[in-house]
């Protein structure tokens, strides 16, 4: 079977990052894409460079315009600008909603089958944006945040538990913001229910520890946001649609009467397969999560009105 094609738009941390795991993982071919002259050739060629060391075979191409991108299986977007001093949120959400549109346009009429997993903020936003740009059925345009959140929710209570990571399952609702919804009850330490290890306390610490672990890097590095966890989180989820896993991932899916919401992109449980987002998973919530839910939906809702993509 030839080799999968994974695009990668935004050669920046989280883009090169990504391609990085993608290649380590064998994935498939990686084409790099970004604005800055030279620089998606240079850790395309850099990324090669690193094969006979870590014994993958990819073909790996870096590029300033988006026609090595033909034909690719999956297309992730990481292309965005990050918050200057003096620039509002909104400011923010015009500028990238500008730069999303003209990779849209560029990408969708060149990978037409494609799955897009988007990754730039405003994440919600922005999966709007690919999605009315692109045409695409909304099953195929599918964000990253809920895996990261959650991977986040995990690393600190295998932190405060001293247990591996690997028995904590968790889930986090809602926007990709500090209204961000984690669910203690539907998280577990091999089967048991965080509740019966750790006092209300500590789990409300690390709840909210949880919905501003974004920020708390972003204080620590000055200069950026966070990298490697995000890398991870969207290579978990170019994994599961590029060999069919069928995983359970919290994902920003668009939602059409799921938990009540319409027309919006919203964090919730997905089944995600080679064909994108296969199902959406609805959870009875209790009505303290129901209230907080509705509160993260209000602010992407609020988010959307601001788009001029229609
Ligand atoms: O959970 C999540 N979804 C996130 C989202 C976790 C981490 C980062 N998150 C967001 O992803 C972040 O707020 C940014 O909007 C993106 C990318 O983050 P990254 O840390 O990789 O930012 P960089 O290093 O600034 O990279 C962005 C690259 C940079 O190289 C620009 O030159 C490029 O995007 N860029 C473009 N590429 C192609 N086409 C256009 N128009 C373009 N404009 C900028």
């Amino acid at each position: 079977m030839a080799r999968r094609k994974i695009s990668i738009i935004g050669a920046g941390n989280v883009g090169a990052f990504t391609a990085a795991r993608a290649t380590a993982e064998e994935l498939g071919d990686i084409v790099l894409v970004d604005v800055v002259e030279g620089m998606p050739q240079g850790k395309a060629l850099d990324l090669a460079e690193s094969a006979p060391m870590l014994n993958f075979d990819a073909h790996i191409i870096g590029s300033n315009d988006y026609e090595p991108t033909a034909d690719s299986d999956v297309v992730v977007v990481t292309a965005g600008l990050p918050r200057k001093p003096g620039m509002s949120r909104d400011d923010l959400l015009a500028k990238n909603e500008e730069i999303m549109k003209s990779v849209i346009e560029q990408v969708a009429p060149r990978s037409p089958n494609a799955v897009l997993v988007i990754v730039s903020n405003p994440l919600d936003a922005m999966c709007m944006v690919a999605k009315r740009v692109s045409g695409f059925p909304k099953e195929r345009v599918v964000g990253m945040a809920g895996v990261l959140d959650t991977a986040r929710f995990r690393a600190f209570i295998s932190m405060e538990l001293d247990v591996s990571v690997e028995d904590i399952s968790a889930l986090v609702l809602g926007g990709h913001g500090d209204n961000m919804v984690p669910l203690p009850r539907y998280t577990t330490v091999g089967g048991i229910p965080i509740q019966m290890l750790l006092p209300p306390e500590r789990v409300a610490a690390i709840v909210d520890r949880t919905r501003q672990a974004g920020g708390e890097i972003v204080s620590l590095l000055k200069t950026g946001s966070a990298f490697f966890s995000p890398a991870a989180a969207t290579i978990a989820m170019v994994k599961a649609i590029l060999k069919d896993k069928k995983r359970i991932l919290p994902c920003c899916a668009y939602l059409d009467g799921e938990y009540g919401y319409h027309d919006m992109y919203f964090g919730v449980p997905v089944k995600l397969g080679t064909n994108g987002v296969e199902q959406i998973i609805e959870l009875e919530l209790n009505e303290e999560q129901r209230g907080r839910l509705d509160k993260s939906a209000a602010s992407v809702k609020e988010m959307l009105s601001k788009l001029t993509v229609k």
